[in-house]
């Protein structure tokens, strides 16, 4: 019997701008590009989700749906330091923590004698104290109990539930709600009349195999809110990289060799940081061009420079021959990253080795 929580920050970006910007208390307020400008919105707090504002939507219709919304610009660094405290504090209370993304992570608390709610309870006090934000828990014997769990007492709450529930837990859920069951799979239940994972409680295995293949026994399991994957703490990283989308395309070469060294002094920071570190082997830049079409350029190399990114980027942007839209460069790692390195920096900013803690988006 495992005792896994599942934590997950409120609102996680807009709740840092409001934080930090407490005039904007009580009014619709989102995170993300500007309307004119292809804009999305990253997220929103409730105020604004009200009027149906959500991730993912595009400013202009979002303005459109609620004209008195105020959208901010992102702010990733903040975002990254945010994150980064909160899990300084997960491992206060344990070495099993997976951290899903910027704002939220499973923790195994297993054998814990607090008991889960307790936890829950301190990390979420710890992190109101630490951080001026509010964070919501859900608490189970497993990773997708704990997850759905954090959703039913959002946002500042959490909810738990006790191995003996489970069964009636899941019940009411959509198929939609269980890890691995994407829009087709669910299209083909609902198809069959079947909605909810109690629906799907009183199927067959066989038919579920029949249908589904090896999938099918999962799903038997699963339904039943029975899931045995195990909270796998951070692997060492095999890149680390950053990048930049521009609000107008760049299309002088100049021009991309100043946003360069913007991102390079970046990714120095951001190798610098302790954390685990390994043996750079591969240095890279992707560009993304106006018409959306990508290329990469990558080499062997131990030490980033200025000058080696300098040169991937003019091989890449000859490539393209178009104005850019986005540069993003990076370092893959050896085999070595496992091991717990922190060498020195070499002379004028050449990193010989690196170090870091996965926090900074790749390319996704
Ligand atoms: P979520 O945890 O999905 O959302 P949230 O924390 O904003 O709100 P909730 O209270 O419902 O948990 O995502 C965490 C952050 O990730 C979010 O603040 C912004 C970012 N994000 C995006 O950039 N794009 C997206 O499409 C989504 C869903 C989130
Ligand atoms: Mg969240």
């Amino acid at each position: 019997m495992r005792t896994v929580l599942h934590i997950d920050m409120d609102c996680f970006y807009a709740a840092i701008e409001i934080r930090d910007r407490p005039d904007l208390r009580g009014k619709p307020v989102a995170v993300g590009g500007a309307s004119d400008r292809r804009g999305v919105l990253t997220t929103c707090n409730y105020e604004a989700r009200r009027f149906g504002v959500h991730s993912a939507m595009p400013t202009f219709l979002a303005l459109r749906q609620c004209p008195q919304l105020i959208v901010l610009p992102t702010r990733f660094e903040v975002y990254r330091d945010v994150s980064r405290s909160v899990r300084a504090i997960f491992h206060r209370f344990t070495g099993l923590v997976e951290p899903l993304s910027l704002d939220e992570a499973y923790l195994d608390v297993t054998g814990d004698s607090r008991g889960g709610w307790r936890i829950a309870t301190e990390i979420r006090r710890e992190i109101a104290r630490r951080t001026r934000l509010t964070a919501s828990a859900g608490i189970g014997p497993n990773k997708l109990i704990a997850k759905v769990a954090s959703d039913w007492r959002k946002p500042d709450g959490q909810f738990e539930v006790k191995l003996e529930d489970v069964s009636a837990f899941m019940a009411p859920l959509p198929v939609r709600r269980i890890w691995g069951v994407g829009p087709v799979a669910a299209e083909r239940l609902e198809r069959r009349g079947i909605k909810t994972c109690g629906h799907l409680q009183r199927i067959d295995p066989g038919d579920l195999v029949r249908l589904f293949g090896r999938f099918g026994w999962e799903l038997y399991e699963l339904c039943r809110g029975i899931d045995r994957r195990q909270v796998e703490p951070a692997r060492p990283r095999k890149s680390m990289s950053t990048e930049r989308t521009f609000s107008r395309d760049l299309s002088e070469l100049g021009a991309c060799r100043h946003e360069l060294q913007h991102l390079f002094q970046e990714l120095l920071e951001d190798l610098r940081k302790p954390g685990r570190a390994g043996q750079v082997e591969r240095l890279f830049l992707k560009l993304k061009f106006c018409d959306f079409s990508r290329t990469s350029v990558e080499r062997p190399g131990a030490s980033p420079s200025l000058a080696a990114y300098q040169a991937l980027l003019e091989e890449g942007f000859a490539r393209g021959g178009k104005p850019v839209r986005l540069i993003g460069i990076g370092v893959r790692f050896g085999d070595k990253s496992a091991e717990q390195l922190r060498l020195p920096l070499g002379a004028e900013g050449e990193v010989k080795t690196s170090a870091g803690d996965g926090a900074r988006g790749g390319f996704r």
